[in-house]
């Protein structure tokens, strides 16, 4: 006969599960008025839905104020909390209305880098809706884990007329967080897209940040009509304007003076070029969801395959991964 906890427990994992099928129709951005928030029975995870449109946002929690909150709306991730402190750039201007792209966390591109004669620049991804695939569980190990997905759909085929599926596995660990992307070609013809994590990393002061690992790496400087040049510095920083492609990086950069002046190491595998990018003074200006005095307060080094598309034949996948970790 099993025992009073244990049916008290499966009771409420019970109520826990319909609250979170229930909720997972709608909307918003944490700003706006909270209207409802469902737990996971072991605490790993919450779904919140706020009382404005569009977008749910999913809460894995390690636990020791180590959580990762994921908008549904690009499966953008807005926040990376590690000991309570807050590891990615999110601007104050944001617009979180399930349309437009969101200013910050790590949006997601594709098929697109850049822009678009099809679509919007950075493509569809990071503004359509992403199904929760699998909610947030608690692993053996400590860790949490979320899977989200993307399929193509009316609105995508409407600007890219190919079958997909985009699978976003995420892990949260104690110091890290794991992205591990799959791109699945199910259709009878080749695609060929480009793909791009771009991550805006929170710091202190952007002109004190170092980014290892480009020295000899050719780059495309968009700030100088995406002329090719090459890399001799051994840490490259940031003191103006700042728009780069760098092709056939290392697997790992590390970069300097991020939150309370710690290292940040990012590991990127079949994400061949780094994107580095800070609009600087002048071109915040010219960003609508972005705060003027902003700019000092986020570095975006971007894990991508962006430099060449990647090609993939039908019924085949495209698999990638980065691991961002405190250091
Ligand atoms: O990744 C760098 C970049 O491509 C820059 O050229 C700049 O446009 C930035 O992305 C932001 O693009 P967005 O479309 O989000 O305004």
């Amino acid at each position: 006969m099993a025992s009073r906890t244990s049916l008290f427990c499966l009771a409420w994992l019970g109520v826990g599960t319909a609250v979170l099928v229930l909720l997972l129709t709608s909307h918003t951005q944490p700003q706006r008025r909270e209207k409802g928030r469902a737990e996971s029975a072991d605490g790993s995870s919450s779904v919140v839905e706020m009382a404005a449109p569009a977008t749910s946002v999913v809460v894995l929690d390690r636990g020791n104020n180590t959580t990762c909150t994921v908008n549904l709306h690009g499966a953008t991730v807005v926040s990376w909390r590690v000991n309570n402190q807050e590891q990615l750039f999110v601007s104050k201007q944001a617009i979180f209305d399930g349309k437009r792209a969101i200013r910050g966390g790590i949006p997601i591109v594709f098929p697109q880098f850049g822009p678009w004669s099809t679509g919007p620049q950075h493509g569809f991804a990071r503004i359509c809706r992403w199904e929760l695939k699998k909610p947030p569980e608690r692993l053996p190990t400590g860790d949490v884990e979320a899977m989200f997905q993307l399929l193509d759909n009316e609105f995508t085929r409407s600007m890219w007329n190919y079958p997909f599926s985009l699978t976003y596995r995420l892990i949260l660990r104690e110091k890290e967080l794991h992205f591990n992307i799959s791109v699945y070609n199910p259709g009878a013809e080749t695609l060929s897209f480009t793909f791009l994590l771009h991550t805006y990393f929170k710091v202190p002061d952007v002109r004190r940040c170092q980014i290892t690992g480009m020295r000899g790496c050719t780059y495309i400087d968009k700030t100088r009509e995406g002329t090719l040049y090459q890399e001799h510095r051994d840490v490259v920083t940031i003191n103006e304007w700042t728009d780069r492609i760098y092709q056939n990086t290392p697997l790992e950069h590390i970069i300097t003076n991020v939150v309370s002046g710690r290292k940040m190491r990012m590991q990127k595998y079949n994400l061949v070029d780094t994107v580095v990018w800070n609009p600087w003074i002048e071109k915040a200006k010219e960003i609508p969801d972005f705060g003027e005095e902003e700019f000092p307060n986020l570095v975006c080094v971007e894990a991508g395959h962006v430099s060449s598309p990647v090609i993939l034949p039908p019924g085949t996948v495209f698999e990638a991964s980065q691991i961002l970790q405190v250091m």
